[in-house]
């Protein structure tokens, strides 16, 4: 509906008002009509359009009717379509006659100033900012949806800092990052005396967003952050101001994601009032994390002094693949390995831009530095997320995300986020961080998943899980560790006579027989413990995620628990803890006993997984990772490409 306006007429006076086209003003005609009057008649300017209606609200007469009889309640409609050349030069006349008189006794005039004001964004997400989209006022998920975007500056076009960290816009490519709003006026060249617009935002906004104003050259921040309101001229006939917005925070659980901006036309009396009001919304781009079952872009690893010979095999894998690999050198790693648990991948977006995000985990550990001194750039943007540091369970191994699923008809076409965690509802135990937790919940497009994984001595989830694609099913398989399906292949290896055979044959050090693991109760008590807690995780990520047993891979893994922790950690290397690049499979080296050349548990894996197109190489991390408690995945990082669904389209 259009938003009316009630004007108060005298009769003997011309009133003059600056109306808005698209609005509808409404005269009492019955109230002001001088006494013993029976009738009116309603003259107007060729582009002003005029209905009269009664209490019924029924349309008792067209424009440039003749007289009509005057009753209660009869209310003029006006409207304008075409705007002012000069100040109030739309005028409609009403007079009232008595009795049979021919001349009017008395007259009432309204003058208008027609003019065209309108905040626009593009409401419709096309990259094209539209003149006066209807729906730029609300926000509506999916494809039939609307709402303009607003992308988080969060990455550096400028020499330091992240690009929204301050109030200025020092480059012209900056402005690519942010999301236009254009102010369009028309009519005559200037407005009547003592009136103005204002652009305004609310209280709990200013911390959400800051916008810029483009004059010639020069960018000045206008709103946001201290600045609430700001005066806009109103000076010429046919005039565009162009406005930029930059997001400044990703959407968190203490606000709402929207962002509105208020447009008032104020008329100046003893105070401003506003004649006609308007209001765009914006919502924040979430950060998105990408599944293994996307393409990569980008492969990453570090290398340290003791890593040579893995980071040779690890080189060949990729080249195979032939994907980028970027290598963390010496003098950026501190010696620290574990870039997967460092930092995570991912993205925002809005119609015309695409941002690599990374997030940093609070970790910080001899990567701590990494994203922010050498990924954050241009078009690579960049997150810290707080918590505990010391806390393993804040690394980001423990922060997974699963492919597109279906659950119970609900469509998570981005896939859910998958986190470890403590026992749900136990007191004690290590906990992912809440500020992590509320986080990821707050992006709201990837609905996050708990599992239990505080049972592991470093407790992530990539520990004993992982998701590889599949040309069928759904699309991909759950990979999950399995101390059963291991018992059950050694207890066939048994079987067939090669009980003797070594394990670790290869490696310096420790070796052991096939019927001494079969015969170790300590180790067989510890992995029936393991296998309760996987399948507590199985039936989680069942229900979660919508898959049956089908969709889930058992891949042979043992636990043990060393001496000097009090939980447990992978016995061999830990093979679901592969890095995922297309369809091939980076797997950590186990080291079983070789039968007729051939590692059994190697051979599982393959028999399980090729037939799905996949390519396992198995790369040994043994020295290098797998002593230090971690594997391929926890050593490696990959940026992948987004989806190609736009969030925005999801329906949520
Ligand atoms: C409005 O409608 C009521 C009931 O339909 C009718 O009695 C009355 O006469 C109408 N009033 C006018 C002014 O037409
Ligand atoms: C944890 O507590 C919540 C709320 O009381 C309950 O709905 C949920 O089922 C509990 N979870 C488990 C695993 O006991
Ligand atoms: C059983 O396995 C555990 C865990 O690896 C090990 O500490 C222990 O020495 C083994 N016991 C025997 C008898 O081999
Ligand atoms: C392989 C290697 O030497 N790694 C380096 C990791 O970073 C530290 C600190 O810069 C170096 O001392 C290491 O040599």
């Amino acid at each position: 509906m259009s938003k009316q306006r009630t004007v108060y007429l005298e009769c003997g006076k011309s009133t003059q008002v600056l109306y808005v086209i698209g609005t509808v003003i409404n005269v009492d005609i019955y109230k002001p009509s001088p006494p013993l009057c029976q009738a009116f008649q309603v003259t107007s300017s060729p582009d002003v359009v005029c209905s009269i209606s009664d209490r019924n609200n029924s349309n008792i007469a067209a424009q440039s009717a003749n007289r009509w009889t005057l009753s209660e309640e009869i209310f003029l409609e006006i409207k304008v379509d075409q705007v002012s050349h000069t100040p109030n030069d739309k005028k409609v006349t009403v007079m009232f006659y008595r009795g049979d008189l021919a001349e009017p006794i008395d007259q009432m005039t309204l003058e208008l100033t027609a003019i065209i004001v309108s905040l626009d964004v593009d409401a419709d997400r096309d990259g094209i900012i539209e003149k006066n989209n209807p729906n730029k006022g609300s926000w509506k998920w999916g494809s039939k949806g609307h709402g303009a975007i607003l992308l988080v500056n969060c990455d550096r076009e400028e020499d330091s800092g992240i690009d929204n960290s301050d109030d200025k816009v020092s480059v012209l490519e900056d402005l690519e990052d942010m999301s236009r709003m254009i102010l369009r006026t028309e009519g005559p060249n200037n407005l009547p005396d003592g009136y103005k617009l204002k652009l305004s935002i609310s209280p709990p906004d200013k911390e959400k967003v800051q916008i810029f104003r483009h004059d010639m050259t020069k960018m000045t921040r206008v709103l946001g952050r201290t600045k609430m309101s700001t005066d806009v001229e109103f000076t010429k006939g046919n005039n565009e101001i162009h406005f930029f917005a930059e997001g400044l925070v990703f959407p968190n659980v203490e606000m709402t994601k929207l962002v509105t901006i208020h447009l008032d036309l104020l008329q100046k009396l003893h105070q401003d009032i506003p004649i006609f009001t308007e209001q765009v919304i914006f919502c924040l781009a979430p950060w998105i994390m990408t599944p293994n079952t996307l393409c990569p872009a980008e492969v990453f690893v570090c290398s340290v002094k003791y890593n040579v010979k893995f980071l040779e095999e690890f080189r060949g894998f990729v080249e195979k693949a032939q994907y980028k690999l970027t290598v963390c050198p010496e003098s950026k790693n501190m010696s620290d390995l574990w870039i997967q648990d460092e930092i995570e991948f991912g993205y925002s977006e809005a119609p015309c831009k695409f941002l690599n995000v990374v997030l940093d985990s609070p970790r910080d550990r001899g990567l701590k530095d990494y994203a922010y001194k050498y990924l954050l750039g241009s078009d690579f943007g960049y997150i810290h997320v707080a918590g505990e540091e010391r806390n393993s369970l804040n690394s980001f191994g423990n922060l997974e995300v699963s492919p597109p699923v279906t659950v119970n008809g609900k469509e998570y076409p981005l896939g859910r986020i998958i986190i470890g965690s403590s026992f749900p509802n136990s007191s004690g135990g290590r906990k992912i961080s809440k500020a992590i937790q509320d986080f990821l919940i707050a992006q709201e497009v990837q609905s996050p998943i708990v599992l239990f994984s505080d049972w592991l001595a470093v407790g992530h989830v990539d520990e004993f899980m992982t998701f590889v694609p599949a040309p069928d099913r759904k699309g991909f398989r759950l990979l999950l560790a399995s101390p059963d399906s291991c018992y059950r292949l050694f207890k066939k290896l048994k079987e067939e006579g090669y009980g003797e055979a070594l394990m670790f044959e290869k490696q310096n050090g420790k070796q052991v027989k096939i019927n001494e693991i079969l015969n170790n109760q300590t180790l067989h008590e510890m992995n029936a413990f393991v296998q309760q807690c996987i399948n507590w995780n199985r039936d989680v990520l069942k229900m979660e995620l919508g898959l049956d047993e089908g969709d889930i891979i058992d891949i042979p893994v043992l636990f043990h628990q060393l001496n000097y922790l009090t939980k447990v950690s992978a016995y061999f290397p830990d093979m679901v803890n592969m890095i995922v690049i297309g369809k091939f499979l980076g797997i950590p080296k186990p080291f079983g006993p070789l039968i007729n050349g051939k590692c059994p548990l190697e051979s599982a894996v393959r028999s399980a997984l090729e037939p799905l197109g996949l390519d396992c190489t198995f790369i040994d991390n043994f020295d290098s990772y797998h002593v230090r408690l971690g594997e391929v995945h926890c050593g490696t990082n990959v940026r992948r490409k987004p989806f190609t669904l736009k969030w925005w389209n999801m329906e949520i």
